[in-house]
């Protein structure tokens, strides 16, 4: 009798949570969303400082007390996990999904079923490419190819006088909207600067692990090296950890000049130390601009389709610590 009343209470149980009463698990909508705004929200992945970022403003902004479930899902870098998310979210029935796309390419599909469920779509951070664009709401993110532009700008007036200049370039996930804009204007400018040279070129998906890994290649390649072209902190982290290794000086007053993008804390404080030359900034902080695009679409309002974040860029002879410690992220 005992074991009986043991296994019908544990049945009731676990039908009184399916049934969403009792604490929702792992982003199940539940009776508790009342009243909440709820947002199913595709991330890359967590390979960055960067994207820790972005997460924290994200997490920060779309909580519970101010209104919002947010339902986040780590993609893991995958796209095809990214797909898996957005038909969660669409069978869930959430009110708005937030999209920050892995690469450029291979949206239409799956963007096409959540306008086909009614629910709106807001990118943020890199862009997908359709001809479609009512497939999307609107975009938030940074202009890509600017950053870039800043970057060999700032190379071009520090080299001036140099008839040659021998680059590495350490590329971001292929494929990826940070990647195809930074990587543009680097080839852009090669092409417009005879002396300029690529000796070798390859992506570390933006991780720390695979920056380390090519430019303990590299330096076991070449002797000499002019510019590290790093497309983000974590792979110049990684970089700098292989060239103290194989005790190539770098940086300010150093051999191989550091370019690097996101400017990050930890970025930026190895900048101040002077390892980082310069550094392009890559503002992660979508979560409240996120939040004014559902706010402005929950009151009827249409939001500007393409919103581009204002960005600065820091070089390791002017920056501060006072500078460093204002910056939100
Ligand atoms: C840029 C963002 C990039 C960062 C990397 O907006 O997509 O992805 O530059 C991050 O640090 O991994």
């Amino acid at each position: 009798m005992k074991k009986l009343l043991v296994i019908l209470m544990c049945i009731l149980a676990t039908t009184l949570v399916s049934c969403g009463w009792g604490s929702s698990n792992d982003g199940a909508l539940s009776n508790n969303d009342e009243g909440l705004i709820v947002i199913g929200f595709s991330q890359v992945g967590a390979e960055s400082d960067w994207r820790l970022a972005n997460t924290k403003s994200m997490r920060e902004t779309l909580s519970e007390e101010n209104g919002y479930r947010l339902i986040l899902r780590d993609a893991q870098q995958k796209p095809e996990n990214q797909y898996a998310a957005i038909r969660e979210f669409i069978e869930m029935g959430v009110d708005y999904i937030v999209l920050a796309p892995i690469t450029e390419e291979g949206w239409d599909q799956v963007l096409s079923e959540a306008r086909a469920a009614g629910i709106p779509v807001i990118i943020v951070d890199r862009m997908i490419s359709t001809e479609d664009n009512s497939l999307y709401t609107c975009w938030v993110g940074s202009n890509f190819r600017k950053e870039g532009e800043a970057a060999v700008a700032w190379i071009g007036q520090t080299f001036w006088d140099r008839p040659t200049l021998k680059i590495v370039h350490l590329q971001g996930s292929m494929g990826s909207s940070a990647q195809i804009g930074r990587s543009a204007s680097l080839m852009a400018a090669v092409d417009s600067y005879p002396g300029w040279e690529i000796i070798y070129s390859a992506s570390g998906d933006f991780t720390q692990v695979k920056g380390k890994e090519i430019m303990e290649y590299v330096l076991k390649q070449f002797d000499q090296i002019d510019v590290l072209y790093c497309e983000n902190d974590n792979m110049a982290f990684g970089a700098i950890e292989a060239m103290d290794a194989a005790q190539r000086s770098y940086g300010v007053g150093g051999a191989i000049t550091v370019i690097s993008f996101d400017a990050t804390q930890a970025g930026l404080e190895d900048t101040l130390r002077g390892k980082i030359n310069y550094n392009v900034e890559c503002n992660p902080l979508h979560g409240p601009r996120v939040e004014a695009i559902i706010l402005q679409l929950e009151s009827g309002g249409v939001p500007d389709k393409l919103v581009y974040v204002e960005e600065a860029a820091f070089d390791a002879t002017t920056i501060t610590q006072e500078i460093i410690d204002q910056r939100a992220y």
